[in-house]
């Protein structure tokens, strides 16, 4: 079966991981498959834009390491948000390194990541210790991971072969598995994972630096992603509660398209 075909409700009872369970029903249930790249470098204005945006995304997707001001209060209040509002956080680490680092670069240092992140993003070059040094659960929390499958950059190294290693040895993991950062419809075709697709834009098609955007109704509808990830198309236009609607309206709209609702 096509998993593209299925609507969320479905592919939530067919998820192993609990935070792929939890997003599929955050997705049905706000009728949002926006996730929104908070890529700001201080915390106040993070906060400030998720208070204003917050009702419209599924996710928050965060690089930690670019915030000028992290505190363990911004932690504590970025939580607050996400259960005011209901999103889960995905921390775009992407982590590339040995297991024993991966652990640490996880669990310790200024961010700790793993206490507050429900998510992280991994990369499958190191091998499958990357993914044993990520817990599916810290302190009785369920977390999950994305793995990278491909990118969204121009010139970037992913091979097809590369593709097809990253998801077989996924499918070792299913219990911590949330999904794969993937452009294709094709990458994998497990329904219980979920397809999260940066580079979506509506007002360009690159930035100068490699970053190759699509349209909402192309990334949903032709590559089958499950929920799209916008950067500066919200957070850097001059209104961004008006265009996190825009794109949450034009993502939804090709999802219900896609599964025929
Ligand atoms: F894995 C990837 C990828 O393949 N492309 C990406 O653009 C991750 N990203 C992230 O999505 C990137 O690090 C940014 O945080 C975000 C895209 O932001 P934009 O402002 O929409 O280009």
């Amino acid at each position: 079966v096509d998993r593209t075909k299925l609507t969320y409700e479905k592919r939530e009872k067919l998820a192993n991981n609990p935070i792929a369970k939890k997003l599929f029903n955050i997705m049905a249930t706000k009728k949002s498959n926006l996730c929104l790249s908070v890529d700001l470098t201080s915390t106040s204005k993070i906060l400030d834009l998720l208070t204003r945006v917050g009702e419209h995304i599924c996710l928050v997707k965060t690089h930690v390491d670019i915030i000028e001001d992290f505190s363990e209060s911004f932690v504590t209040q970025l939580k607050q948000l996400a259960d005011r509002f209901g999103f889960l956080i995905l921390e775009d680490r992407k982590f590339a390194d040995i297991g024993n680092t991966v652990s640490l670069q996880y669990s310790k240092g200024l961010y700790k990541i793993g206490d507050w992140a429900d998510c992280v993003t991994v990369h499958s070059l190191p091998g499958e210790g990357v993914l044993k040094a990520i817990s599916a659960s810290v302190n009785g929390v369920s977390k999950g991971v994305f793995l990278l499958a491909e990118m969204s950059s121009e010139g970037n190294l992913i091979t097809p072969d590369y593709i097809e290693q990253t998801v077989k040895v996924a499918a070792k993991y299913p219990e911590l598995m949330t999904g794969f950062v993937c452009q294709n419809k094709k990458t994998f075709s497990d329904p219980g994972l979920i397809q999260l697709t940066p580079g979506v834009q509506l007002q360009s098609s690159g930035d100068g630096l490699g970053q190759v955007y699509n349209t909402p109704e192309k990334i949903i509808l032709e590559n089958g992603a499950d929920i799209a990830v916008v950067g500066r198309g919200i957070v850097a236009a001059k209104n961004p509660e008006a265009q996190v609607v825009i794109y949450r309206d034009a993502l939804w709209k090709a999802y219900a398209e896609r599964v025929g609702a």
